[in-house]
């Protein structure tokens, strides 16, 4: 954000000394308008706006479903339940609204906290779960297709007057510092953020000295990015990949773009496929890597000409673009992985295209002026979640941990009267050792342990041959 777009009340937010009673956002009789959608959805002022209340119930079994397979979650619920150390505090979530992120509400709101969500994709919010938590009486304005109220609905989570913030892709961070920063600034203790683009953002942000709170980055944990990022990625893509298309992948040429710990994980699931993989990059480092790892590096302009998937995973904007429309084969599939849709650039595939329709859900057909034909999955938007149900549970069992104690750990040093800086902060590696040992006997896979000689002998710095 560059300095210059300040506002006067940003400026005058840093810094002051208000008490908390005093920050209301807005008027207690504040009376928020209705969604753009009304008619369509299932909405109680104050309580929830979902799509469907009817659907509760096939909600909960697929939470319940999500529970079983979350265990290192799940343990922390039954140790905190008792000692409910979140009471009083509230948490304003804008990540999807999924079976996974359903589990992680409900151990919140058993460690005493109160909870406001909204999603952080238009469409990756499970209707069914939404309703599910909906009648659990969680606040929750969340629905498939959200495009016209995406905002009004973090808006309304806002309302609950949040003293945490919970966060995948900033976009909930970003509404509290652009418009309500004196909020931001005093009443809001700290957050935490899920994903690489939120946190690329949030150290823009910070480098440019405008992070009004601390915020932990959940997504850099090992117990993370290690996992989620790649294993999660890599499953989830495919699963949304062949949800939308039900194509063979074996022999097809598939072109990854972005070898990042996502476009990693999409690459080595898709050869475990049998498809030929061709990965495109930008940096010269990740690009060997993926040579070495064994795939085909070629830049785009070439790869359009030869690749019948595309998929993006790299957090860029405008990826596959005209030119790369206008050499791909009749009947390519393109989709994106990556945060924000922003990585295929459909307005300018849109000007190439005489028609478009629905060929399967989330699967268009774009028949172009030149003859031929191209298929968009999800609009662009992340496939994983937009058509199919995100990472499996197993792997944001992890994540969610990570979430789970960093929200812990804001609130006790606000007990103690501490409080991190305004900073992207890092989690600590105690965390997540606990988070892979904990992972690891929920698996009961047993490790070693360092002898004492051995503890010794690696930390003798005269040790050589
Ligand atoms: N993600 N959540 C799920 N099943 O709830 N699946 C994926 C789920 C998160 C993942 O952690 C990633 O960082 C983020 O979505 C991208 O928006």
């Amino acid at each position: 954000m560059a300095k210059q777009k300040r506002t006067k009340q940003q400026k005058q937010a840093r810094g002051k000394n208000t008490s908390r009673q005093s920050l209301r956002i807005r008027p207690a009789k504040f009376t928020p308008p209705p969604p753009k959608e009304k008619g369509k959805l299932d909405y109680k002022p104050g309580k929830y706006c979902v799509r469907d209340l009817s659907l509760a119930k096939e909600g909960r079994k697929l939470i319940e479903w999500a529970e079983s397979h979350m265990p290192v979650l799940m343990e922390l619920r039954e140790r905190y339940r008792k000692t409910k150390p979140l009471q009083g505090y509230t948490i304003a979530g804008c990540l999807h609204v999924t079976k996974e992120t359903a589990v992680l509400v409900r151990t919140f709101v058993a460690a005493g906290a109160k909870v406001a969500w909204s999603g952080c994709n238009p469409l990756s919010t499970n209707d069914a779960v939404a309703a599910a938590l909906a009648a659990e009486s969680i606040p929750i304005f969340a629905w498939h297709g959200n495009h016209k109220d995406f905002y009004w609905c973090i808006e309304r989570t806002l309302d609950f007057h949040p003293n945490l913030t919970l966060d995948d892709g900033a976009d909930l961070i970003n509404t509290l510092h652009e418009h309500y920063p004196q909020y931001a600034a005093e009443a809001v203790i700290g957050g935490t953020e899920e994903t690489t683009t939120g946190i690329k953002r949030l150290r823009a942000r910070a480098d440019a000295g405008e992070l009004l709170f601390p915020v932990i980055a959940v997504n850099d944990a090992e117990t993370k990015w290690d996992f989620d990022n790649v294993y999660g990625t890599g499953q989830s893509t495919i699963d949304g990949i062949l949800r939308a298309t039900s194509v063979m992948l074996a022999g097809k040429n598939f072109v990854v773009a972005g070898f990042g710990h996502c476009g990693r994980g999409v690459a080595i699931r898709a050869r475990g496929m049998g498809a030929n993989v061709i990965v495109t990059e930008v940096k010269a480092t990740a690009a060997l890597k993926a040579l070495l790892e064994g795939f085909r590096v070629l830049p785009m302009d070439e790869a359009a000409k030869i690749g019948d998937i595309f998929c993006t995973a790299t957090g860029v904007n405008n990826v596959i673009r005209k030119r790369h429309f206008q050499s791909m084969k009749d009947g390519a599939i393109v989709c994106n992985t990556g945060h924000y849709d922003v990585e295929i650039n459909l307005v300018e595939l849109k000007q190439l295209t005489k028609s478009k329709r629905q060929i399967r859900p989330n699967c268009e057909e774009y028949r172009l002026k030149n003859g031929k034909k191209i298929y968009v999955l999800a609009e662009g938007r992340l496939v994983n979640l937009a058509a199919a149900e995100g990472h499996p549970s197993e792997v944001m069992d992890m994540s969610f941990a990570n979430q789970f104690m960093s929200q812990i750990r804001l609130v006790e040093l606000d007990k103690q009267g501490k409080r991190l800086p305004p900073e992207v902060i890092p989690i600590p590696p105690e965390q997540d050792e606990f988070i892979a040992q904990t992972k690891l006997q929920t698996m009961g896979v047993r490790i070693d342990k360092l002898t004492r000689d051995q503890q010794r002998y690696i930390h003798d710095y005269l040790a050589g041959t």
